[in-house]
């Protein structure tokens, strides 16, 4: 069920779905170290997707723009460690799609509610453009917004399952991407709710 999306992007259907019990008790643990918050923008909208973090770099975005940070700004404490079910998975799936050696420092924790979007962008503040995003999709499904290298550009909508994961690299690493409007539902693992993690060498 692997396939190429489009040069540089692959789909590895289903990878992490034996795994996805393990990964969910692992979100459960660092939430309650680093709480789930909606983010301002640096326009000042509040994010609708609530996210945290893992690793030795957290993304964060507030007034002053978005960068990665060692620390958590809403405890003043690191964020927690990035558990090595975490990297060895990201490594296996990046090594899969053809990035041997991928050691991620971070891992982004998106979570979604029904009517929650995540709108067109680039994922743009990494040291290295070289290295792939690695991202594992938990829950309900949702319509993955995929772009070009231009925001104008056409945008296809994929299917993302509970999961799914895709190895994001070369060409395809700074497209324009997003996250339809999830629809309600109820999956059995997580009820109404989608998480998604992206594994990134940030620094
Ligand atoms: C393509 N997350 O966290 S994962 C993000 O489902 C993000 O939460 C979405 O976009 C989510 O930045 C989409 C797929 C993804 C992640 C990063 C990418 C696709 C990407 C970076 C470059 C190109
Ligand atoms: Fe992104």
């Amino acid at each position: 069920r692997d396939h190429v999306l489009a040069p540089g992007a692959m789909v590895l259907g289903g990878f992490a779905r034996n795994d996805a019990p393990a990964l969910l008790a692992a979100i459960d643990h660092i939430a309650a170290a680093a709480p789930f918050r909606r983010m301002t923008t640096p326009g000042g909208r509040t994010m609708s997707v609530a996210m945290t973090n893992c690793g030795q770099a957290g993304w964060i975005s507030d007034r002053s723009g978005y960068r990665y940070t060692p620390v958590d700004p809403a405890t003043g404490r690191p964020w927690p460690a990035l558990p090595v079910l975490f990297s060895a998975l990201a490594a296996q799936a990046a090594a899969q799609a053809g990035f041997a050696g991928f050691q991620p420092d971070a891992c982004l924790i998106n979570r979604y509610d029904p009517g929650t979007r995540l709108t067109l962008h680039q994922d743009r503040n990494e040291r290295d453009f070289d290295r792939p995003i690695v991202s594992v999709s938990l829950g309900l499904p949702a319509l993955f917004l995929w772009g070009g290298p231009a925001r104008t550009d056409r945008v296809r909508r994929i299917p993302l399952e509970h999961g799914d994961v895709v190895v994001w690299g070369g060409p395809a690493r700074l497209t324009y991407h997003g996250i339809h409007t999830l629809a309600d539902g109820i999956h059995p693992l997580t009820g109404r709710t989608r998480l998604n993690l992206t594994f990134r060498l940030a620094r």
